[in-house]
């Protein structure tokens, strides 16, 4: 049965960025405006007055210092709080296609291939923009790629899930290479007047190119992968097509991105560090042995914690890579970024884990070796 490389990343970011200053002004404008409007309400206790965002709140709750977006003024007008993205004529690529192709471009050049050379394409994301014909198809068309695409969502778990589809294809001899590509607009289905979510997620998109590890020495064998799934309500979004069939008024807030964020940190983080512990052991590797962990970019403290509990000692920064306070959570791709962005260093042999966390609860790790 045929192995599988990564052979190539590519990394789309939008111009756009807004810092976590630029962010609170918006959102305590906002603020002020409504408890103005509802001043009243508010004096009679018919309403709860809205509290301030700050900086320093967000900073140290999650690292993140600042976010890139494929809209900012929507998202910055107090009026509006929510990007401007104009829908686009149905012979027009979309904007998830657009950023796909661009990330998949360079992913093509750094593996040294055309798109003729690919036989398959996965979408996998957190939000697709619409139910159909897959996005994935239209990236297909767009960059020439014969064979088959689909479109598939593990929400921050949607890049290891589709990395692990990737090596199945491959083994099963359907393909001998997959782009798999995460065109994530979290800003999309972010409530950006909600004080305890507005500042977590931003805009980007990854790629990776999956090969037959018999086509070619270099690159980042796949030694393992282990995914793991369990029900839970603390991650959800209940936008979907059903949505136009119910009358009762429930809500739009509920067909956002919601959390429960301290319960998430609570469970996830030991879930995580035990997938990866179990993982090692049944490769017979010792934390010792992982040169690099290349983790889902959520929570600043939560990669801390996990890598300490996996390492049983304090990482140093360029063992567990931080993009997030450039980028903020930008779902499936986070940890994609930090692989792309920090590998050029390992050496022949050198091991790393590649892993992600997020709504499902969904766990994916990929465990990688240089060659
Ligand atoms: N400014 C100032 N104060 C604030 C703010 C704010 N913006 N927000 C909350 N506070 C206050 C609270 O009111 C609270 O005050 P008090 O103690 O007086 O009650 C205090 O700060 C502490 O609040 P929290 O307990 O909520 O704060 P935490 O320390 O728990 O930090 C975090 C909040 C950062 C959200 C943290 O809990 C966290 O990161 N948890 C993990 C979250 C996570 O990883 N989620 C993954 C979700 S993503 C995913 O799976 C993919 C989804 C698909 C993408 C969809 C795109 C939109």
């Amino acid at each position: 049965m045929a192995h599988a490389a990564i052979v190539g990343t590519g990394l789309y970011t939008p111009e756009n960025s807004i810092s976590n200053e630029e962010l609170v002004s918006s959102f305590n404008a906002y603020v002020d405006a409504y408890n103005e409007t509802h001043a009243e309400a508010i004096a009679s206790g018919g309403h709860v007055p809205l509290a301030h965002s700050s900086p320093d709140f967000i900073s140290k709750a999650s690292g993140i210092q600042s976010r890139y977006v494929v809209n900012k003024s929507g998202i910055l007008d107090p009026q509006r709080m929510v990007p401007s993205i104009p829908e686009r004529p149905n012979d027009a690529w979309s904007i998830q296609c657009e950023m796909a192709v661009a990330a998949s471009n360079e992913a093509l050049r750094q593996a040294g291939l055309q798109a003729s050379d690919i036989d398959a394409v996965i979408v996998a994301c957190s939000n697709l923009q619409r139910a159909y014909p897959a996005i994935a198809i239209e990236v297909q068309d767009a960059l020439g790629i014969q064979g088959f695409a689909f479109d598939m969502n593990v929400a921050c778990s949607s890049a290891t899930f589709g990395i692990a589809q990737a090596c199945g294809a491959i083994r099963d001899g359907m393909a001998k290479r997959v782009l798999m590509v995460n065109p994530e607009i979290c800003s999309g289905h972010l409530n950006f007047t909600d004080r305890d979510s507005h500042f977590i997620f931003g805009d980007v998109c990854t790629a990776v190119i999956i090969e037959d590890a018999s086509l070619r020495e270099s690159g980042f064998l796949v030694r393992d992968t282990k995914l793991k799934t369990m029900f839970s309500n603390n991650i959800r979004n209940n936008f979907g097509f059903l949505n136009r069939t119910d009358e009762s008024g429930v809500g739009s807030r509920d067909k956002l991105f919601i959390q429960e964020g301290r319960k998430v940190f609570k469970e996830v983080c030991p879930a995580v560090a035990q997938l990866i512990t179990e993982q090692l052991e049944s490769n017979t590797l010792e934390p010792a042995a992982i040169k690099r962990m290349w983790l889902h970019q959520a929570n600043l403290n939560m990669n801390d914690l996990i890598a300490r509990k996996v390492l049983g000692r304090t990482p140093d920064s360029t063992e567990a890579p931080v993009i997030l306070d450039e980028y903020a959570n930008t779902s499936s791709a986070g940890s994609v970024i930090a692989f792309h962005k920090h590998n050029q260093d390992l050496k022949t042999g050198d091991l790393g884990v590649l892993c992600s966390f997020g709504a499902g609860y969904s766990i994916g790790s990929v465990l990688l070796e240089k060659r």
